[in-house]
């Protein structure tokens, strides 16, 4: 559970990264890392949901083998909500509290997305799972790679070069459409966490925009860049 009192202990900052299929978050993650590592002469923790933790990785081959789709989106935000909880606890909050910069490939806003704008699961009850299992270790910001998601599925069935998709790659179009605007919805609803980056461009453009973002919203994560304000 978080602790009272955390926010005081925390000196890191928290970077999650959010989008459909294929968006270019993992490439972005490592390239942002990579950025980070040589500029702003802090530890840099790079981790997934779900996932991040040895039991959360456990749950995390459940969850995409399709264990928990039986049992309906409450059921599935509840397995999501255990691997959070370890991953938490484990991961993300002791590397804040040693000072280090944590970048995360997915997070809240996917279980508001996935299971929630296009699972169909009640906003009230994800609020209630978010304040129990989150708590006051919120984002400071959160990039949204933005992609059409007819693009994003084709890059990842590329990838994945004729292996099949996973439980939730395997949805419906109009779910991964249902998901797009749930994302773009959450970046209206809280500006001042979340920035929306045009994903559809190539990698090294994305990445300019990435950091120009980053420069304006933490500048003390990149010293000297933190002048030209978001480029997403
Ligand atoms: N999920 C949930 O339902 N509820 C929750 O609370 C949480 C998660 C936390 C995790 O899957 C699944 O769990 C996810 C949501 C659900 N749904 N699915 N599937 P995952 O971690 O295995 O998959 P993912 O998060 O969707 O990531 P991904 O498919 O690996 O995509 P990505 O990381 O965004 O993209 P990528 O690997 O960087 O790039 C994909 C390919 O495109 C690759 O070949 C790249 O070389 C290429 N690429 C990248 N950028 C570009 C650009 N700019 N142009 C062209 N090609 C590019």
């Amino acid at each position: 559970m978080p602790r009272i009192g955390e926010s005081a202990q925390r000196r890191g900052a928290f970077i999650t990264v959010e989008g459909g299929e294929g968006a270019g978050k993992s490439t972005q993650i490592a390239r942002l890392a990579a950025t980070l590592r040589a500029r702003s002469g802090r530890g840099v923790c790079v981790t997934r949901e779900p996932g991040g933790s040895p039991r959360a990785e456990e749950i995390r081959t459940a969850l995409l083998g399709g264990l928990a789709k039986p049992y309906g989106p409450f059921a599935e935000a509840l397995l999501f909500s255990a691997a959070r909880i370890d991953h938490l606890d484990r991961l993300i909050r002791p590397a804040l509290r040693r000072g280090e910069t944590v970048l995360c490939d997915r997070f809240i806003d996917s279980t508001r997305a996935y299971q929630g704008a296009a699972g169909g699961l009640d906003p009230g009850v994800l609020d209630a799972l978010e304040r129990v299992v989150v708590g006051p270790t919120r984002p400071d910001l959160t990039l949204i790679l933005d992609l059409a998601p007819e693009a994003g599925l084709a890059r990842a069935a590329a990838r994945a070069g004729g292996q099949g998709a996973d439980r939730f790659e395997a949805e419906t179009l109009d779910f991964h459409i249902r998901l797009r605007g749930a994302f773009l919805a959450i970046a209206r609803a809280e500006p001042a966490r979340c920035a929306v980056i045009d994903a559809g461009r190539d990698p090294d453009s994305v990445e300019a925009a990435i950091r120009a973002t980053v420069a304006a919203r933490l500048p003390e994560l990149l010293p000297g860049e933190g002048t030209r304000g978001d480029a997403a």
